[in-house]
Parts: C-alpha cells; structure tokens; sequence
C-alpha cells in the first residue's frame, strides 16, 4: 500500500510542478511583448484614408509607396540630405526605413492641402504595431528627430502631437 501512495504524490507533485512551470512561462512570454511594443506610442482608431506599401525612403519626412506616389509627412521637417547632409538627416532617414520600408502604412491625407507645389501628398503616416496604428509624424518629433513645421491650411495640428 505505502509504494502505491507514494507514487500518487509524487505524480500529484509533479502535475503540480508543471503547472507552476507553465504560469511563469505565459508570465514571462507576455513581460516579453509588453516591452516589445511599448517604444512607439499607440493610436487606437486612426482615420485611416488610404493604404500602401512603402518601397521607397527618400529621406526621414519623404517616403515613396507603391513604387509612384510620394508622400510628404504633414506637420513636419526632418534635416535635409542635399546638397549637404544636415545633423540628424542620416538618423531621421534611418529611423524612416526601419519603421515603414517594405511593410504596409496607412494614410489619412491633409483634407485641408491634399498636395504641396511638389505634387507630393501631405499626410500623416501611421505604422501598423500588430493591430494598433502608430502616427509615426508624431513619432519623429517625440524623439527629436523633426521639428514641427505648421503651414496653415491644414487639417491637422501638429503641436497637439509634440507634447
Ligand atoms: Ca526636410
Ligand atoms: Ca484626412
């Protein structure tokens, strides 16, 4: 009787064990994305106008989607590249195509001024964070990267982004 007893704790202990082992496990995997996500500040519900695939950084307020339609970042002005490369232009282009080249943005064009005399749209751009849209115009000055550049008409307030 004694060895059939002990042998039912022991499997009792070890389901028990496991159990413990795979709580901490969900309690680590979901620390891990937490902290994954938590460097770009989230929108909930952007008003999103159109969708495209960005295949071009021309530098960190200029991108090309769709391999034809440049778009101006609204509100917004990263340190030039030419003639001579600005401080920061290198970091605001670089930071661009780390966050948006090849991937899928969404666009919500200045209803106000939808072209500038370049012929680019003017809009704000927001990145998809795994089912939540950043507004990477916002993003660029939040980390220092533009410096906000109000031309009026415009549908959007760029100082209300800068806080
Ligand atoms: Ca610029
Ligand atoms: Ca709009």
């Amino acid at each position: 009787m004694v060895p059939k007893i002990r042998k039912k704790m022991a499997l009792r202990l070890a389901l028990v064990g496991f159990v413990c082992f795979l709580i901490l496990l969900v309690g680590v995997v979901a620390t891990h994305s937490n902290n994954s996500k938590s460097s770009i500040s989230q929108t909930s519900l952007p008003h999103i106008e159109r969708r495209g695939l960005v295949t071009r950084v021309i530098d960190g307020d200029t991108i090309v989607i769709d391999n034809k339609n440049h778009i101006r970042l609204v509100g917004v002005n990263t340190p030039e590249l030419h003639p001579t490369p600005e401080p920061g232009a290198f970091e605001a282009k670089q930071f661009m195509e780390d966050q948006c080249l090849g991937k899928k943005v969404g666009l919500d064009v200045d209803d106000a001024k939808p072209k500038d005399k370049y012929d680019r749209t003017l809009a704000v751009v927001y990145i998809d964070n795994g089912g939540s849209w950043a507004n990477i115009n916002a993003e660029l000055l939040h980390r220092g990267l533009a410096v906000v550049l109000y031309i009026p008409p415009s549908e959007f307030n760029p100082y209300s982004w800068a806080g």
